[in-house]
């Protein structure tokens, strides 16, 4: 064959293995090119840093280049290959950005190439930052696999060429501790099956009415409304939680809801209750109540280092506040209704935050009341209907997209299906009002779960919703269905990984198959 058209021809033979069936990666990546070369990989291969400006000086990459060797051996003792072609002894990362700070909007971007030539032959890792790099080894994991017959770590379809970078800088999975306390392990399992789908904030719904489980230095006795002694996280808990999250490229988002879903912390302190028989919202007429919440944004502020906290002002009834005498007259005396009363309550709250440091997000409910009075920084986070993310972009404001009857993961009955099609940009045709928009998150309110069924309540819908969020529009599936087969491969990965995902079908938590 003349020499000259071989590097045509390798091209035509990647081209047509370009069909979406043969590429088993979730999220899909931005582009994504193949050959058909099948490779092995060294249970001994090893990660270099050569050209890189970032030092790994905390074993980010480190470390996380060990769980995925681990990971991809599947707990089992891979043999040695003894090939002399074809063989990848390792991975050579450039990380360009010295920084490791896990800041909102960090640069995520990476490019993966895994050659079938070199010698070595080490697949390259190329990112601006180091949490850039750490998607790029979660998708390298999932290009590999362990194969129980020849007891090898395989690659198939080398060479590859991936560029990928996210669509949206914020992608949630929110948890709820105060109605089921989760145990620690269980927590740091969903933040490790979070990073499978490149999801990266965990927004963790501490507190809520029926339990406070978190231990708050500046008032004591606020844990004093937890469930039991043994159902608290400490605060060197929460800094534990805070750093292995981190440490795997998930910010951690704390919320108090406030003035509504605070009950519980009126058992160490009654006098935030507006009376010992009518005990929801929070006292907004007693000064104690907002020197509280600020105690606990200063304590929070120590441990949670993510830019954003979740003040609430969701569902918050504020009938307690008019029918208790001593709330009436403080109303009258100030010229307040209740619901400027509630309008107060939220402004208060968001300038003690601001105070320390934080920006702002509230759940759509203060918006929809009186978002014109928000501070401009605030984001809101829808969760009713399907319609008020245009209103906030068109006002101005940023916006996380939640909204219920797509993305509740406590909503047993609501397919994967019905996540992948839940489109957050839905009805917003203006780039600029596009780009308020940062993303979205599926939440898992804590009423009907606890740590025993978490896991399958969680996935694989959530990492439904996560490939809505990272893979660019033109990518994704107009029809769920042609995304089947590659979710339900994704789906027994997170099986072998020991995350009890659940079937795409038959549990009654996904439709059935087609
Ligand atoms: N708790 C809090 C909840 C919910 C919200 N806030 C909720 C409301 C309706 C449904 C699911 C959850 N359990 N604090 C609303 C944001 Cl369907």
């Amino acid at each position: 064959m003349a020499q000259a058209l071989r590097p045509l021809l390798v091209l035509l033979a990647i081209g047509s293995c370009i069909a979406a069936d043969h590429i088993d990666l979730w999220p899909m990546p931005k582009s994504v090119t193949h050959g058909a070369q099948r490779l092995y990989v060294s249970k001994d291969a090893t990660m270099s840093m050569v050209g890189s400006t970032y030092s790994d000086e905390k074993a980010i990459l480190k470390d996380a280049f060990q769980r995925m060797l681990d990971l991809m051996k599947l707990n089992h003792n891979a043999d040695d290959t003894n090939r002399s072609s074809f063989v990848l002894t390792g991975v050579n990362m450039v990380v360009h950005s010295p920084e490791d700070e896990l800041s909102f909007g960090v640069d995520e971007s990476y490019n993966l190439t895994v050659p079938t030539i070199g010698d070595p032959l080490h697949a390259q890792v190329e990112a601006q930052t180091v949490y850039g790099a750490l998607h790029a080894l979660q998708t390298f994991g999932q290009l590999c696999y362990f194969d129980f017959t020849s007891r090898l770590i395989e690659l198939n379809s080398a060479p590859w060429m991936i560029t990928d970078a996210p669509r949206f800088p914020y992608r949630g999975l929110l948890i709820d501790t105060s109605r089921h306390y989760l145990p620690l392990t269980t927590i740091k399992g969903v933040i490790d099956a979070m990073t499978y789908s490149k999801l990266n904030v965990l927004h963790w719904h501490i507190i809520d009415e029926q339990s406070f489980p978190i231990e708050i230095p500046s008032y004591p006795k606020l844990w004093n409304g937890s469930y039991s002694y043994s159902e608290r996280y400490t605060m060197s808990d929460a800094v534990d939680i805070v750093r292995y999250a981190e440490k795997r490229g998930v910010n951690v988002l704390a919320e108090i809801d406030v003035p509504g879903h605070a009950l519980s912390w009126g058992v160490g302190y009654p006098s935030l209750w507006p009376s010992d028989s009518c005990k929801e919202a929070l006292d907004v007429s007693n000064n104690f109540t907002f020197e509280v919440i600020d105690g606990i944004l200063s304590d929070f502020s120590k441990v949670f280092k993510f830019k954003f906290v979740h003040l609430g002002g969701d569902e918050v009834n504020t009938s307690c506040w008019t029918k208790t005498p001593h709330i009436k007259e403080w109303l009258n005396n100030n010229h307040m209704n209740a619901s400027d009363a509630y309008r107060y309550f939220v402004l208060r709250s968001q300038k003690i935050a601001i105070a320390h440091g934080y920006d702002v997000i509230n759940w759509e409910e203060t918006f929809n009341d009186f978002g014109e009075k928000l501070d401009r920084k605030t984001i809101v986070h829808n969760w009713l209907g399907g319609k008020v993310a245009p209103k906030v972009v068109a006002a101005g404001l940023r916006c996380i997209v939640s909204n219920q009857d797509k993305w509740y993961l406590d909503h047993l009955d609501a397919t994967w299906e019905g996540f992948y099609m839940n489109e957050p940009l839905k009805g917003i045709d203006n780039p600029e009002q596009q780009r308020l928009v940062i993303g979205g998150e599926v939440c898992m309110w804590g009423e009907q779960i606890d740590a025993s069924d978490i896991e399958q309540t969680i996935w694989p819908r959530a990492a439904a919703a996560a490939e809505r969020l990272w893979t660019p529009i033109e990518k994704l599936a107009e029809d769920p269905r042609s995304a089947t087969s590659r979710l339900s491969r994704f789906r027994c990965l997170l099986n072998q990984r020991g995350v009890a995902a659940a079937p795409l079908a038959g549990d009654g938590r996904t439709a059935p198959y087609e």
